[in-house]
């Protein structure tokens, strides 16, 4: 696919936020804030970054991306779609009975996605596997994943952490979707976290902490992980759940909740004046 540019891959984030709040109204269940809070990430990676051909999902020595919080699959979905994977309309669809677009991404339903995913804690366990691979076949494969920031509070993430670095898997790039709320609240006062970037740090990761709604940092992260050789990287991003949207924007209460019908009209006449 031809790299877009910073200008291009705002324009696609804004179109990939309008996908995700319009899907998740028409199925009136499924995750806003973790989706939005994604966009920028995506975009990035999809229309910059990586070595895909949405029309050969398959396509030999490709780069992969898990989607390890998998309850955000909305921004995946509206992703592929965009890049062309399948066609818009299909995101409507989301979590209907028979459709390809579940509440969690499965990999044999949807083209695109590499991993099923929804437990959260197993995506960077998957993509070490894949990384390995790509290793023991000499490929240029990269792969990525995101995970949220409360699922940082999972312990086989770092299982895999000490995985990936053991093997110097420099072929890995994660991000952390650092937006400050889980489930129930804030992730600090839950089960805190920080310092986070010295905990990867301490496992033995190259980290980039970023702002991870602007697009010039993003892709900058995306290089430097590129050329940091001989361990994996993980970039801490800085974002704000329900990113777009006031009527979602920094509201847990919009971690599993779908846009209304004013949240919706709302929603599309703000985006559309910004
Ligand atoms: C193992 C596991 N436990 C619980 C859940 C239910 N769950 C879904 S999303 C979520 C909160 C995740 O928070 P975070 O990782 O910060 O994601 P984000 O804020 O990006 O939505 C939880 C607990 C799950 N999917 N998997
Ligand atoms: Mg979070």
């Amino acid at each position: 696919m031809t790299k877009k540019n910073a200008v291009e891959l705002r324009e696609v984030a804004k179109k990939i936020r309008v996908e995700i709040i319009k899907m998740l109204h028409c199925s009136q269940s499924g995750h806003t804030g973790g989706s939005l809070s994604a966009a920028d990430i995506m975009s990035c990676l999809y229309f910059n970054e990586m070595n895909i051909d949405p029309k050969n999902p398959k396509m030999q020595g490709r780069d992969k991306f898990v989607l390890s919080k998998g309850h955000a699959c909305p921004v995946l979905y509206a992703t592929l779609a965009e890049a062309g994977y399948f066609e818009k309309e299909k995101l409507s669809t989301l979590r209907k009975l028979g459709s390809t677009l579940q509440g969690h991404p499965d990999m044999l339903l949807t083209p695109g996605v590499e991993m099923s995913t929804g437990s959260l804690g197993q995506g960077l366990s998957a993509a070490n596997g894949m990384a390995m691979a790509a290793k023991l076949d000499d490929s240029d494969s990269r792969t990525y994943v995101l995970m949220g920031d409360g699922e940082q509070q999972e312990g086989q993430i770092w299982e895999a952490a000490m995985t990936a670095h053991h093997y110097k898997l420099d072929n890995i790039c994660a991000f952390v979707d650092h937006n400050g709320l889980q489930i129930d609240g804030e992730v600090e006062s839950i089960m805190g976290i920080e310092p986070l970037t010295d905990k990867w740090k301490a496992f033995g990761w190259h980290t980039i902490e970023i702002d991870g709604h602007d697009v010039e940092q993003i892709l900058g992260a995306i290089k430097e992980a590129r050329d940091t050789k001989g361990k994996p990287t993980v970039i801490i991003a800085k974002t704000v759940k329900g990113h777009g949207f006031t009527f979602c924007a920094g509201k847990v209460g919009y971690h599993g909740k779908a846009p209304t019908d004013q949240d919706i009209e709302e929603g599309l006449k703000e985006i559309n004046k910004s």
